[in-house]
């Protein structure tokens, strides 16, 4: 019979306590803050921590993974296109072929993996934490997020006046997905016009994607179906390659400006 080591209740809640206050006034300020842990998102992250970057991951849900946890439709098998299928070898997925050039992957072993692979490199998560809104400094540049706990946004007005608070970087990248929440809060402002995500069109879509990954505003990259929203491609549907690769390029881009912006 296991015999576990006696601790008291109030070590429990106290370790918790210590251990996240610890690291949430660590990362007041972090060099790239992401908003969204889907693919796109946790893929930036994961390359970004491999470069030494420090990296905080903000997800509204209480899990990550966003759209990675299931294929299509209910069925929790994924499909990559080629080349992309070298980014499951990288996190070590098994996939089969499907057709040329097409593969196909568990999607909960993809999604466990990529997220273990985010944290092993050093990427830090706020769970059920919203994005509310953006920090602009004087130049207009991106410095940061303001955030708030996501039931926020279901409770009934009377209790929900709540004030979110401010997180610094020196680059955003918005990974939200379709919502494009972050350059949502420029439009509001009348700083970008959104296009809207188009009809679903992989072949249209998943090349564009990637290669319109990038600075989209001073500060602020967007990554994965974002791009496709804010850019107005085709959105693409059950295959997650161009989410993988467009999370890749995130990172490059947010490496090359973090060598321009300085630390503060
Ligand atoms: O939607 P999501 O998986 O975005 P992605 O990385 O990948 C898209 C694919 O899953 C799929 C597709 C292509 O294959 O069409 O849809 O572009 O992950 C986005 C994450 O962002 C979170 C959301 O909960 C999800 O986990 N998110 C969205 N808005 C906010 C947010 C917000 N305002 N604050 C915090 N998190």
């Amino acid at each position: 019979m296991t015999i576990f080591h006696p601790v008291a209740e109030k070590a429990v809640t106290a370790a918790i306590a210590r251990s996240f206050l610890r690291q949430f006034e660590d990362y007041v300020e972090s060099d790239v803050i992401i908003v969204g842990g889907g693919p796109s998102g946790l893929m930036a992250g994961k390359e970004l921590c491999e470069k030494g970057v420090k990296v905080l991951i903000v997800e509204r849900n209480n899990y990550l993974g966003g759209g990675f946890w299931i294929g299509g439709y209910f069925m929790n098998k994924l499909t990559i296109r080629a080349p992309a299928q070298e980014v499951l070898d990288e996190l070590g997925v098994p996939y089969e072929g499907a057709s040329e050039g097409l593969y196909v992957a568990d999607a909960p072993h993809a999604c466990a993996r990529l997220i273990a692979s985010a944290c092993d490199a050093g990427a830090k998560f706020l769970s059920l934490t919203l994005l509310e809104d953006v920090i602009l400094r004087e130049d207009d540049r991106m410095a940061g997020v303001v955030v708030n706990w996501s039931p926020i946004a279901h409770l009934p007005r009377e209790i929900a006046a709540l004030d979110p608070v401010p997180l610094e970087s020196r680059v955003v990248i918005d990974a939200t997905g379709h919502d494009a929440s972050v350059v949502k809060k420029l439009e509001q402002r009348g700083l970008i016009k959104m296009k809207g995500e188009g009809a679903l069109w992989i072949e249209g879509s998943e090349d564009a994607v990637v290669e319109r990954t990038g600075e989209i505003y001073p500060g602020l990259i967007v990554a994965g179906m974002a791009v496709a929203s804010v850019y107005g491609l085709p959105r693409m549907g059950p295959t997650f390659g161009g989410m993988l690769l467009s999370g890749k390029r995130a990172a490059e881009v947010a490496a090359q400006i973090l060598q321009k912006v300085p630390t503060p």
